[in-house]
């Protein structure tokens, strides 16, 4: 079974730095990308025996997403395409924090392997996934980093005789599909991915946002009012301008097989922080940055005050759209009208929720449509969604992994952060039930908007498509779409502590209870601001405090801020 002398002897290449302590925070592990070519290699090691407990591919990420570029990080992927179980996370960190290579070798017999592995040999042999068919899935984005992490990772793989296979350069997005696509797409099934199919991913999303768009209104189709305005087909529409900042990262390269698509529709991408222009990666630029400093990014000098803008993080995995905000007199920085997570979200539910309203009945049945937020979803958000579009909402956590679960508990789960990471689930029985109607032109456009959108993980430039879409029809712009509801001011701000783990939390992380009387101090504060709302949580990704205020007017959201950021201080 577990050839110790192998993995003994391929562990010894990467020492773990002794003052080193890797956990897997909200993102998997981060840290200074110098330190970290322990942690992914027995990360390969983990995924290498996930794949052979589970007799299924795996992969892993190499990213740090939106953090500087000198990060990095490495995240594991389930077969299915979604992230390791949280359940798994404490059996990862422990063997990240081995000090030497035997208890590497004890932790991944005793710990992760145990006695499952002379199980799964003695069954090898009849199953059609025999250990030496499966693979574990490398991505990596576009840190100078990469290239020595990708093969500590492979490293580790092989180290369990596991095929590792490099994906490349891809998008977080893409490498969570190519793994589900690895272990469900029948031709592969035998054999395991001989190779990255990347076209699968590109042919499913486009090609359904193309279905999509050379469709009329399911309105017009299903006998509805309608507004007539696409049913004319797609001649005659005027091309729609959107400006995309890639953040430096890897989303430039992987946008690019959208841009003639999207063209022939009608929708011009402009790509800008493409890397091309020598701008560092989420350096002044990316989703990010737009989102909390509520600016345009770097290389957007020229685009017109108005404009359709948009903006990916390091890794693709998250978007916000913008407009820039005309220079005040004097030539100050005009600012962005920003359009976060929360407003992508609440357009994505106002529009299921209309095609619902479409569906026969017998469709309907027993069907739950839900919203999931965290703590951060601006309030203005959240009323909308309890008292204009009367959907359920739930709170979990911060990180998708906590977002995610909840939204698989619903038939269609929409959840999104504010920071603009998430997506839209469907339900296998949901997507039964309008296969069974799917004469219904409302069945049929949401069967077709469960391809563009990823089912596995958030995705931006699955979600570009999938807001493009809307927005034309709906007939709207950016300004429309921006007046569904008003942002409450808001105001973050990132404390360093001594110690962030004195803080914790309680109530999806809306409540202090420790240290003690710090919540009292809080809600204390509060209480003096009208629509005032503040929590203050540690990060799972930094070593950091950061404390969240939203308040009437954007003086006192400041304030706000300031106050509860001295009680935790
Ligand atoms: P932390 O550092 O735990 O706040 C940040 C984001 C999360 C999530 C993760 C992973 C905020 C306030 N927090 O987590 O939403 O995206 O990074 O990338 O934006
Ligand atoms: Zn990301």
């Amino acid at each position: 079974s577990l050839n110790a002398e192998a993995v003994r002897a391929a562990s010894s290449a990467f020492r773990k730095p002794p003052d080193f302590h890797p956990s897997y925070g909200t993102a998997g592990f981060r840290a200074d990308a110098d330190l970290l070519a322990s942690t992914v290699f027995r990360c390969g090691l983990l995924a290498a025996a996930r794949a052979l407990l589970l007799g299924a591919h795996t992969g892993l990420m190499i990213t740090a997403s939106h953090n500087p570029v000198v990060d990095n990080g490495v995240k594991m992927v389930d077969p299915d395409g979604g992230m390791m179980p949280q359940s798994f996370e404490p059996v990862a960190a422990e063997l990240a924090n081995c000090a030497n290579d035997d208890d590497v070798v004890a932790v991944l017999r005793d710990r992760v392997l145990g006695a499952a592995l002379p199980a799964l040999a003695a069954s090898a042999s009849a199953s059609p996934q025999q250990p030496q068919h499966l693979t574990v899935l490398v991505g990596h984005d576009t840190r100078p980093s990469a290239p020595q992490l990708l093969a500590a990772a492979l490293s580790g793989v092989r180290a369990l005789g596991v095929r590792a296979v490099s994906c490349g350069l891809v998008t977080t997005p893409q490498l969570h599909f190519l793994v589900h696509a690895a272990n469900h797409g029948s031709s592969r099934a035998a054999d395991g991915p001989a190779a990255p199919q990347l076209q699968l991913y590109y042919d499913t999303l486009v090609g359904a946002f193309l279905q999509l768009s050379q469709r009329p209104h399911a309105e017009d189709l299903n006998g509805g009012a309608g507004s007539g305005a696409y049913g004319s087909g797609t001649a005659e529409r005027k091309a729609v301008v959107l400006y995309v900042d890639c953040a430096n990262g890897v989303g430039a390269q992987q946008l690019g097989p959208l841009v003639p698509a999207l063209r022939g529709v009608g929708i011009e991408l402009q790509l800008r922080n493409t890397g091309a222009g020598g701008g560092t990666l989420n350096l002044g630029c990316g989703a990010d940055y737009v989102q909390k400093e509520r600016m345009p990014p770097s290389e957007f000098g020229d685009v017109p005050a108005g404009a359709r803008c948009c903006s990916l993080d390091g890794d693709a995995d998250r978007l916000v759209y913008f407009s820039p905000l005309a220079a005040a007199a004097g030539g100050g920085g005009g600012g962005v009208s920003l359009l976060d997570g929360d407003k992508v979200s609440m357009l994505a539910a106002a529009y299921v929720r209309d095609l619902m309203g479409q569906l026969p009945e017998e469709a309907l049945r027993g069907i739950r449509v839900c919203c999931v937020q965290t703590a951060y979803a601006n309030g203005a958000s959240t009323a909308y969604l309890r008292d204009v579009l009367q959907l359920p909402a739930v709170c979990t956590p911060t990180g998708v992994k906590f977002l995610h679960e909840a939204a698989h508990d619903a038939d269609v789960g929409i959840y999104f952060e504010s920071n603009g990471h998430g997506t839209v689930l469907f339900s296998q029985e949901l997507l039964k039930r309008l296969r069974a109607v799917d004469s219904n032109a409302a069945a049929k456009e949401l069967l077709l908007l469960a391809r563009v959108i990823n089912q596995t993980v958030g995705d931006a430039i699955s979600g570009i498509l999938l807001v493009e879409h809307i927005l034309r029809r709906k007939g709207w712009g950016l300004p429309e779409w921006q007046a569904l509801y008003s942002d409450l001011p808001s105001r973050q701000v990132k404390l360093k502590v001594a110690d962030r783990a004195i803080i914790t939390t309680a109530d999806a992380e809306r409540v202090c209870v420790t240290p003690a009387g710090l919540q009292d101090a809080i809600a204390h504060i509060v209480q003096e601001f009208p629509q005032g709302r503040a929590f203050a949580r540690p990060s799972g990704t930094e070593d950091a405090v950061r404390v969240y205020a939203e308040a009437a007017t954007q003086q006192a959201a400041d304030e706000l801020a300031r106050r509860v950021a001295q009680v935790v201080y």
